[in-house]
């Protein structure tokens, strides 16, 4: 097996994901809402990239059994239903729903990596599922969403504990870039909560009170979900 990673949504050229398994990972927060949708059981997920998009197929769907979902900015979109907190997305909420999402990054990094043979999409939450559901893979991207276009502290700690992971499992060789990140994993692997909580974007959801969502997204492997992008839907693996 061989890992490179990605360091944003905007480095995300065809030829970087054609053809591999690719891994999306926005940990705070659309990838850790995707999974805990879907963990809670969650229909499908339609990933858009803009609200007037989201409202479309809202019309085209009907109203009944879909949840629209998202944020700008961090916060929620005006009409829709939730922002972009796992916690909007209870079982009561969104069991057998259909969860329209669009958020500043996340959905960009999935819709810019659609030439994958396989697109999955993770967070600290499912991260062994992942591993045990690609280890058998050749060619592995994991995709750093990042904000912005920018490098951020939570992607790339999870893409590094990702590649480390795998590393330890089946022997994967990294790129450089993976080699570093699955460093600067391990060299905080004892409390990767601690280092994310100095990033930028960390600091911008501590600031509008998200405290909860930071404490969750942090959790490791604490949901046995593998979301998988097909016919322009996530669904369970
Ligand atoms: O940019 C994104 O995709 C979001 O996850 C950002 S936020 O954490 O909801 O602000």
């Amino acid at each position: 097996m061989n890992i490179d990673v990605i360091l944003s949504a905007r480095e995300i050229f065809p030829d970087k994901v054609k053809d591999k398994t690719v891994v999306v990972i926005d940990v705070l927060r659309a990838t850790s809402v995707m999974t805990t949708a879907l963990a809670n059981g969650a229909k499908q997920i339609l990933p858009v990239l803009t609200p007037e998009e989201a409202f479309d197929l809202q019309k085209e769907m009907g109203k009944e059994n879909v949840v629209l979902g998202g944020e700008r900015k961090a916060v929620p979109i005006p009409g829709f239903d939730f922002g972009n907190s796992p916690f909007s997305y209870s079982p009561e909420i969104i069991k057998d729903k259909t969860l329209i999402i669009t958020t500043t990054n996340g959905t960009r990094a999935i819709l810019n990596s659609l030439g994958a043979k396989k697109l999955l999409v993770g967070a600290f939450l499912n991260d062994r599922a992942i591993v045990e559901a690609i280890k058998n893979d050749e060619d592995v991207v994991f995709v750093a969403s990042g904000s912005h276009d920018h490098f951020t502290m939570e992607d790339s700690l999870c893409a590094g504990k990702m590649a480390h992971d795998l590393q330890v499992l089946v022997g994967a060789q990294l790129s450089d870039v993976a080699i570093a990140m699955a460093y600067l994993y391990e060299q905080n692997k004892n409390d990767i909560h601690a280092i994310g909580s100095k990033g930028k974007h960390y600091k911008r959801l501590t600031g509008l009170g998200e405290i909860r969502d930071l404490e969750y997204c942090y959790q490791s492997d604490i949901l046995d979900i593998v979301p998988v992008y097909k016919d322009g839907k996530l669904v369970c693996l």
